[in-house]
Formats: structure tokens, sequence, C-alpha cells
């Protein structure tokens, strides 16, 4: 066992040139761990709270030199001398000194930077790479990647309210089978918007978004399906697509609004919507979907589940925002399928954790996921493994925070020889 000695925060930049934290902690036996706190722009209401300094005269109020201050005045005091392998014990001093709910007092990212950055450290300690450490022995199931690769909604400048457009390489061999197949499809899909007059600037994300684009949700499944085919793959079989509709985004007074971000956007009722959804996942190889619904329709999800729950994974994301009370009140009343896992939604490693296990105990699928603000810390790579979470979203082929990601689990894959294994094997 060895202790915590000190832990230090600093402010960094995100991927969007916006201020996050990044945490090092220090243990007596001189081991550093480090990491860094991602950012989301469509967030769920019910997400632990991000602290941010709201001083206009710096960066816009969005600063965080107040969590900084409060990793290394409040939290570093009570955490030093404590045992580096106690990940529980280490969360949960910083959830009783936090006090509220949402983690309002010392914010989530604060505490977040701390828990990711001990953990980091433990591993270092032991001399264990991250996933092993936090997964144990057998950790050493790759996870499906879910590439964003044309990108909508409040990650782009393209005219699409649906945010998310993913490839699911499902029938691949192993992760980089996976990854060279997401590659082939992604150049053929540049060819097709090229072809189309389209430009090939890339959304948050990585993902294609152009300004110009004529048509909604369908236009894009049809290309991506299109650029499935041209890669010489089986659309639905070897490569189907996942969405995320971030629906909250466009939820205006019971009405889901296309025209928030389509210029002839139609305005949907939740029946209608509903309706829609069916039509994409039984008509352009869609075979998951995020966020369908807005976040506090638990009625509407219960609709949506019954009727397409056995053909189609339905991923809570704002509905859940990796909170177990709010997962257990989705698994009791049949609402979605699965869940996607944001540390920095609820603000501890330990909770992290615990949402993924309460949810494959539920049988709910499982998908490790990054925020739209990004580091090159690859942490949610490891733990993606570490969980068993089968599936992982993290962008596309593009740009370096996103490629960080896929880049670790290709080593995680390499290191693991015969013994990985694939998605859901
Ligand atoms: C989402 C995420 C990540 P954001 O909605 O799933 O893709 O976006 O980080 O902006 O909330
Ligand atoms: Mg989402």
């Amino acid at each position: 066992m060895s202790e915590i000695k000190s832990v230090f925060a600093r402010e960094i930049l995100d991927s969007r040139g916006t201020p996050t934290l990044e945490v090092e902690v220090e243990t007596v036996r001189g081991v550093f761990g480090r990491a860094s706190v991602p950012s989301g722009a469509s967030k769920g209401e019910r997400e632990a709270f991000e602290l941010r300094d709201g001083d206009k005269k710096r960066f816009r109020g969005k600063g965080v030199l107040k969590a900084v201050y409060n990793v290394e005045e409040l939290i570093a005091p009570e955490i030093n001398g404590m045992d580096i392998c106690d990940q529980w014990g280490i969360d949960q001093e910083m959830i009783d000194l936090d006090g509220t709910p949402e983690k309002s007092r010392l914010g989530a990212n604060a505490i977040l930077g701390v828990s990711l950055a001990c953990a980091r450290a433990a591993a270092l300690e032991l001399g264990l790479p991250l996933y092993r450490y936090v997964g144990g022995t057998n950790a050493r199931v790759l996870p499906v990647p879910l590439l964003n690769v044309f990108n909508g909604g409040a990650h782009s400048g393209a005219p699409v309210a649906c945010q998310e457009f993913m490839l699911r390489c499902k029938k691949a061999d192993s992760f980089a089978d996976a990854i060279e197949m997401a590659s082939s499809v992604i150049a053929c899909l540049r060819e097709l918007l090229l072809g189309k007059g389209y430009s090939v600037t890339v959304g948050d994300e990585g993902g294609f978004a152009p300004a110009g684009f004529q048509g909604g949700t369908i236009a894009v499944l049809e290309l991506l399906n299109n650029a499935v085919e041209k890669a010489s793959l089986a659309p639905g079989k070897e490569i189907s697509i996942a969405i995320d509709m971030a629906a909250s985004s466009f939820f205006k007074e019971g009405i889901y609004d296309y025209s928030v971000f389509e210029k002839e956007g139609a305005k949907l009722t939740a029946d209608e919507q509903i309706a829609f959804i069916k039509k994409l996942v039984h008509g352009y190889n869609v075979d998951s979907v995020e966020d369908a619904l807005a976040e506090n329709e638990w009625e509407s999800w219960r609709t949506l589940t019954a009727e397409l729950g056995s053909q189609c994974q339905l991923v809570g994301d704002d509905l859940f925002v990796t909170n177990v009370e709010l997962l257990k009140k989705g698994i009791a009343e049949k609402c979605a399928n699965a869940v996607l896992l944001k540390p920095n939604q609820i603000g501890t490693l330990t909770e992290c954790c615990t949402a993924a296990q309460l949810a494959q105990r539920s049988h709910f699928n499982t998908i490790m996921s990054h925020r739209s603000g990004e580091t090159c810390d690859s942490f949610i790579a490891d733990l993606a493994v570490a969980l068993g979470t089968g599936q992982i979203k993290a962008g596309s082929l593009a740009r370096s925070e996103r490629l960080a990601k896929y880049n670790q689990l290709l080593r995680i894959e390499d290191q693991l020889g015969e013994g990985a294994l694939y998605g859901t094997f």
C-alpha cells in the first residue's frame, strides 16, 4: 500500500478550446497519476454539476480556477494520507465533503479529475495497465466501436437535427479489424460527399459536418448505407448504423421540433416521433438509437421500448446520466434497454462502475462514451475494457482527442494478444 502525498490541479484547454481541469496525484513513493476531465455540449438536466468560474473577463466565464482551488485547498487536505488503492474510500470522502446530491459545492469536474488521477496512480503503483487494475485479470473484452462519422445537432453546422450518425462494426474479427473497416467506409463517405459538392470539414466529434447539407436524417442514413456498400461491406450485416437523436435538444413544449436545426424541419408529436424512429430502424439498417425521446418523457420511453425494444438497442444518455437511481427507475419501468456511461455525468469512477454493474446485472447493454469536448486523455478506453462494456463511442477517425481512445484500444488489444475477445463475441 502507498499513500497519497499531494494533489495538484491546473486549467488546460479541451478540444473546443474551452478550459477544463487536469489533476495530478503523487504518492509517497513518488508515483504520479494524471487525468483530465471532458465536457458536454448537449447535457442532460440531471448531470452532476460542472463548476465554472463565471468570470466573464476570462474565457467568457468558462474558466475552471475555482475547481483548481477546490482540488488543491479543499479536497487534497482530506485525501492526503489515504491508501491510493482505496478508490471507493477516496471517492466517498469527496462525496461526503461535497455534501450535495449534484456535487455542486466542489464541482463534479474537480471531484472526477481527482478520482481518475488516483486510479491512474494506483495502477502505476502496482505496475499494472489501467484496464487490468480497474477490471482485474479477466478484463479482456475489446468494445465494438460506434464511430460518429456524420455530426449534426449541437455538435456541428450541418443542418440536421439528429446529433450523431455512427458506424457500428459488429461483424469484425477484432477491434483492429473494426477500425480498418470503418476507415474504408469513412474514405468512401468522403468521396460520396465530395461527389455531391459538399464540404468535408468535420464537426466536434470528427464526423463530417457539411454546412449546406440538403435533406435531413434519412438523407444522411442513405449516404451512410451507400458508403458501406461502396466499401464492399454488407450494410446491416457487417456494419449497421447507430444514431444519437439527442432529442431533448429539440423538444419544445411537448413537440419534437426538427426546425430547431433544419430549415423546413417537421414538428412531431411523441407518437409521430416513435413512428419515425421505427421507420429508421426498419428501413435504413439502424439498430441502435440513443435518446430517441426527451429526457423527462418516461411514458413515451415505455411505449417506445415495448414496441421496438426487442429489435433495436435503445440507449438512455440524457435519460439516465450514468446515475444509478435513474437507471433503477428505467429498469423497473422498462424504459430503454441500454445505458451510455459517461464518468463526468456522475462525477466519480466508483459511481460510474456501479452504474455499469447495475446495468449488466439487469441485462441492459452498456456503452462507454466520450464527451463532445475532450482532451487526449484515453482513460475511457481502458475503462471500457475494465468494465467489459462491449461497446464504446469516441467519435470518428479524425481529431487526435478522438483517436487517442481508439489508439489506446489498439494497444490494449495488442497487449492482450490471443487473450483478447471482441465485442459481444
Ligand atoms: C452525447 C455526447 C457525446 P455531449 O450526447 O452522447 O457524443 O454529446 O458530450 O455534447 O453531451
Ligand atoms: Mg447522447
